[in-house]
């Protein structure tokens, strides 16, 4: 192939792939600070509040009339810590009784539980659920709530939807903590998980399908934090050789994890 004409390819392709990535980091970002905002109202007017300001009629409202601010999230949901001792009269006042994720069974006793208590309604398959007997979701909850930052997890397929996505979460405090606070004090005073999922296999794929070009070329998105093992959160799961090729850094705000963007042609001329 003309020298020229692989540079020019590559010039186009980096263009589209860096334009890309831009897009969806942004959006990503975006999506994930509103959450964090969501973490505020929830604990000034759930928290704050006796009795509290927000029931599930009043949360799922407010989710709604903002998941404009989430473009790329397919819900957000709110659940709370509850400890076994705790379990028994925490049943009685809500009504029903903490489930377990996949098999909807009664959860079995454990030193510790976190059901869904609040729910965008496109998340309503899981309330009631306890978030700690999901794998992801359980590594998540206990990440973010030692460190009190966002947390996200590994590509994984999603509950109902069975999209692969991530989770995004955020710890609720019962009180204020300095920046500064210890794992323990942090976990001490947990009182509940905000968070929701990202969609890349239908929201995503909605946001490049957009885009000028979007046939001519193949992009994938990795979870590249274990190097040696890059996990496809986007894009068709084939390794071919190709001449022309470009990659994008991604941020997606939890610096636990590595992410980036793999862009190639679809036809070599
Ligand atoms: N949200 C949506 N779909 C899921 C999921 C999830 N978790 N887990 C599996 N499929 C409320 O960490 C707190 C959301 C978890 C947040």
């Amino acid at each position: 192939m003309n020298a020229d004409i692989i540079k020019r390819r590559q010039e186009m392709l980096s263009n589209m792939c860096e334009e890309r990535a831009w897009m969806l980091q942004d959006q990503f970002v975006s999506s994930l600070n509103h959450v964090r905002a969501l973490t505020a109202l929830v604990t000034t007017f759930h928290l704050g509040k006796r009795p509290s300001a927000l029931d599930q009629d009043t949360f799922a409202a407010y989710a709604a009339r903002t998941s404009f601010e989430r473009p790329l999230m397919a819900g957000v949901a709110y659940a709370i810590r509850v400890l076994h001792a705790q379990r028994e009269q925490f049943e009685r006042e809500q009504g029903w009784v903490i489930k377990k994720m996949h098999s909807n069974e009664l959860q079995p006793a454990q030193a510790e539980y976190a059901p869904t208590v609040l729910t965008q309604d496109t998340l309503s398959h899981l309330a009631s659920l306890d978030l700690m007997s999901g794998e992801e979701d359980r590594e998540n909850i206990l990440r973010a709530r030692a460190s009190g930052k966002g947390a996200l997890t590994s590509p994984f397929r999603l509950l109902e939807s069975n999209h692969l996505g991530v989770v995004l979460t955020f710890t609720v405090y019962t009180t204020d903590l300095p920046p500064d606070a210890s794992a323990e004090e942090r976990i001490e005073r947990t009182a509940g998980y905000m968070g929701g999922a990202f969609d890349f296999e239908s929201l995503v794929e909605n946001l490049l399908r957009q885009l000028a070009e979007s046939q001519a070329i193949i992009v994938n998105v990795y979870d590249i934090t274990n190097k040696s093992n890059p996990l496809v959160m986007y894009g068709p799961n084939i390794s071919i050789e190709t001449a022309v090729s470009h990659t994008s850094k991604l941020e997606f705000g939890d610096p636990l994890r590595k992410h980036e963007m793999r862009c190639r042609f679809y036809k070599q001329p």
